[in-house]
């Protein structure tokens, strides 16, 4: 891999869950690119490295900070929404979710941001040094942004934490985690048969995991010539931070042979992987 520069966003995402007036619970957690870093799970007080490079450059007190900082924010931010419903009417269960986090480029530059969504829908973002409503917010929302917009102290808060803490983190993070990050891992790839489509017709199936990065090229082949009607499924995510993928073609029972499962993959250096099927267990 040649040293073009890339960018890695970093990405801290909270979950919360309001199931009636006395039931909540918040989940945190952190990716660089695509590599998840860190767990902050409800109840737990303390931030989650799951990396051995999780803390990047930053100092057992700068995280003891960070720490107390996202502890009094997570218990404000409970009460503060419970009142918000109460004040805006809103009915039981109800979802919050935020994403929040920067991305560093060349030169020092780096951009961040803050959004919220309720019900999977954006409604909320944090931009410059005030929470600003989605272009297709509800109007009940306005009511709620007037009220954050008041406290100027939190918005002093969210803005030195968007525009110094978290690109300091996400630097310092980079520069410890890059040649895991820039790891190229190889896949491995098997063929099986999946189940009957109908009479005298055969689905094959190619598995290609253990991949690293994510971006794959799979498809079935007749000699050289890619078979369109290959089906591409969606790229999982195995537990090691690696991913699969199985691709499959539908073909009648008689054409199964001569067929072939081809997979490019960075790791791979232009050594595609080539599966022949074997005729004789399709029979
Ligand atoms: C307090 O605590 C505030 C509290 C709520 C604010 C709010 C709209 C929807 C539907 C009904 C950002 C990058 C961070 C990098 C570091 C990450 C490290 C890696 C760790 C990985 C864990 C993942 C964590 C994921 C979390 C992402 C969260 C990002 C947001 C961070 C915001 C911090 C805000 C801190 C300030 C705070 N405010 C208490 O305020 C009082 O006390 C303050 C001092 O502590 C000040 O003195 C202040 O003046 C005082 O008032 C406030 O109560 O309101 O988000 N509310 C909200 C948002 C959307 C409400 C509604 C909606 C509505």
């Amino acid at each position: 891999q040649t040293g073009s520069p890339r960018n890695f966003p970093f990405r801290c995402l909270q979950i919360s869950s309001f199931a009636n007036t006395t039931w909540t619970r918040t989940d945190g957690l952190a990716w660089l690119w695509e590599l998840q870093t860190h767990a902050w799970r409800n109840g737990s007080d303390s931030i989650h490295f799951l990396k051995p490079w999780s803390r990047g450059n930053f100092s057992p007190q700068q995280w003891e900070d960070l720490q107390h900082i996202l502890g009094v924010y997570r218990s404000s931010f409970t009460r503060d929404i419970q009142e918000f419903a109460i004040m805006l009417s809103k009915v039981y269960p109800f979802e919050l979710q935020l994403s929040a986090g920067c991305e560093a480029y060349p030169g020092n530059a780096s951009e961040s941001f803050l959004h919220v969504a309720f019900q999977g829908t954006h409604v909320v973002s944090f931009q410059g040094t005030y929470w600003e409503p989605a272009p297709d917010a509800p109007l009940w929302l306005n009511r709620a942004i007037e009220e954050l917009n008041k406290d100027q102290g939190t918005r002093e808060m969210v803005q030195s934490l968007l525009s110094d803490t978290c690109p300091q983190l996400a630097s310092g993070l980079l520069e410890a985690g890059k040649s895991e990050l820039e790891q190229q891992v190889k896949p491995k790839a098997w063929l099986s048969q999946g189940p009957s489509p109908g009479s005298d017709r055969l689905q094959l199936e190619c598995h290609v995991s253990g991949f690293y990065p994510k971006p794959v090229w799979v498809m079935w082949m007749r000699g050289e010539q890619d078979q369109p009607e290959t089906q591409r499924g969606d790229v999982l995510p195995n537990a090691d931070d690696t991913w699969y993928l199985r691709v499959t073609l539908d073909v009648a029972a008689g054409e199964a042979a001569g067929l072939s499962c081809r997979v490019k993959h960075s790791s791979l250096g232009g050594q595609d992987i080539v599966l022949h099927w074997d005729g004789s267990r399709s029979s």
